[in-house]
């Protein structure tokens, strides 16, 4: 086994929200921007991951040169405090040209505004000094099935796809797969759907993926299996780990706060497969439950990096020898125990 290597974490900005839900406003004022980045390095974390208009308010206002501008900024900032910019996503959910889809809008107009969206994301990324765009295709799917021909939606995302990786030739695109929320479908579900339609884009090499545990735990798929998956392909290059009570909407809930085994399932196999060699980071897209009180606000992140670092301990002291034994003997119920008992500390 190769010299255990340090892991290196990241959240967003949204991380850090204010408490609202579909029943009801606000339970925190906003924190300022400044003051997210300041407790970001205070509290152990490396990078920060970013929606395009977390990295340039007002982005659908503004002009190229004055985007371009903004991002230069917010690089000398990132800069100045020692802290890398993980990713860039377009957030391709709020706007009014988004109401039936980005890419698969049924609309010309909207699809390609969703294009030209990406694309600025993608400049922005550059600027910030990394090469991942995440796609969370939030709106990417239906309400009612009769609503768009799936297999021409494949077709769109396909399109949209290649217009990204023809605008930068070294960026890499990392899917986020989504079952459900906002969509009753989305088009690409899964970690299994994302590397598919990878194969039919220009370059395959250059898209990849993200996997969020929730999203997985949505899906009816075991967060720790869909790791092993796309690790298998060398797809793994983002990663949003927390924690899903069960098949509700998505809970974003403190890592491991929920299963505590499949979180340890989680951190073994992305140890056993070096999960971060190649400089991935790990990122908690976690929230604050909305009764967190401002003084608790970035509980929620440090105890996520706690639990995964406690984890990693029990990933790396775990007796793999008796467990082979144990598998080659076929008693899985005494593996099970001892899983059991080396999570409580035994
Ligand atoms: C939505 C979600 C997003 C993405 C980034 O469920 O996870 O926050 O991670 O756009
Ligand atoms: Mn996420």
């Amino acid at each position: 086994m190769a010299k255990n290597h340090p892991y290196k974490f990241c959240f967003g900005p949204w991380n850090i929200s204010e408490g609202s839900d579909p029943y009801g406003p606000t339970t925190r004022p906003p924190a300022a921007f400044d003051w997210k980045l300041a407790q970001l390095k205070k509290q152990g974390f490396d990078a920060m991951m970013f929606h395009d208009d977390d990295a340039v308010p007002d982005i659908d206002s503004k002009s190229d040169a004055q985007i371009r501008k903004e991002a230069k900024e917010l690089k000398k900032r990132l800069d100045g405090d020692g802290i890398a910019a993980e990713m860039v996503a377009p957030r391709l959910w709020f706007s009014p040209m988004t109401i039936d889809g980005a890419y698969t809008n049924n609309d010309p107009k909207c699809r390609q505004y969703a294009i030209d969206r990406s694309l600025r994301s993608i400049d922005i990324a550059n600027i910030l000094g990394t090469d991942i765009l995440v796609l969370w295709l939030a709106r990417e799917g239906t309400y009612i099935r009769e609503a768009k021909n799936g297999r021409r939606s494949m077709d769109l995302l396909v399109e949209a796809f290649d217009a990204m990786l023809a605008h930068d030739k070294k960026g890499r695109l990392a899917s986020e797969p989504k079952p459900n929320e906002p969509m009753d479908h989305a088009y690409l579900p899964t970690i299994g759907h994302a590397l598919a339609i990878a194969q039919k884009t220009r370059d395959l090499r250059r898209v990849g993926c993200l996997i969020e545990s929730a999203h997985a735990i949505l899906a009816g798929l075991d967060p720790a299996d869909e790791i092993d998956f796309a690790m298998s392909f060398d797809k793994l290059w983002s990663l949003h780990l927390n924690d899903q009570n069960g098949l509700k909407y998505d809970q974003d809930r403190p890592f491991g706060c929920t299963n505590l085994r499949s979180a340890f399932d989680q951190v073994r196999v992305l140890e056993r497969n070096g999960y971060g060699r190649n400089g991935e980071y790990v990122c908690f897209d976690v929230h604050p439950f909305r009764t967190t009180k401002v003084e608790h606000w970035l509980d929620h992140l440090v105890n996520s990096r706690r639990t995964f670092l406690k984890l990693l301990e029990k990933a790396r002291t775990f007796n793999e020898k008796t467990s082979q034994k144990l598998i080659a003997d076929r008693n899985y119920q005494a593996l099970d125990q001892m899983v059991i008992e080396h999570l409580l500390g035994e």
